[in-house]
């Protein structure tokens, strides 16, 4: 945990967050500055700063964060429309929050990124 990190304190409990899904490693609530209908992040909840600093030992926490995200995309009602999954990386990919996030996006037709 770290103790000036916004996601930490909202694993903590010192922070309101609207939670839609969580479990013993990985907690999951609605963005705060929506840009879609749908706006899920997924997060772990061990504080680990961005997926530059994920390591070997992280895989299966990975795969169960995707995992999620689709289980959400169903759950969320946006499993047939299709949804988006981004995940930002450091300075130029725009991540603003340092606690390894996933974004889970849909209920709209999203822009193209390429
Ligand atoms: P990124 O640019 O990938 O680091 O996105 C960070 C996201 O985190 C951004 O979409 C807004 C969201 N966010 C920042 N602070 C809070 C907060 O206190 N609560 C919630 N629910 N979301 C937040």
């Amino acid at each position: 945990m770290s103790e000036d990190c916004v996601f930490c304190r909202i694993v903590k409990g010192e922070l309101p967050s609207e939670t839609v899904y969580e479990d013993d490693d990985v907690l999951a609530f609605r963005d705060i500055n929506p840009q879609a209908p749908v706006h899920v992040l997924i997060i772990p909840k061990r504080h680990i700063p961005s997926l530059a600093d994920v390591g070997p030992d992280d895989t299966e926490l990975l795969g169960r964060m995707l995992q999620v995200a689709k289980t959400l995309a169903e759950k969320l009602d946006i499993a047939a429309s299709g949804y988006r999954v981004v995940v930002n990386c450091g300075r130029d990919g725009g991540q603003v929050v340092f606690h390894l996030h996933v974004h889970l996006l849909g209920g709209q037709l999203l822009g193209r990124l390429a």
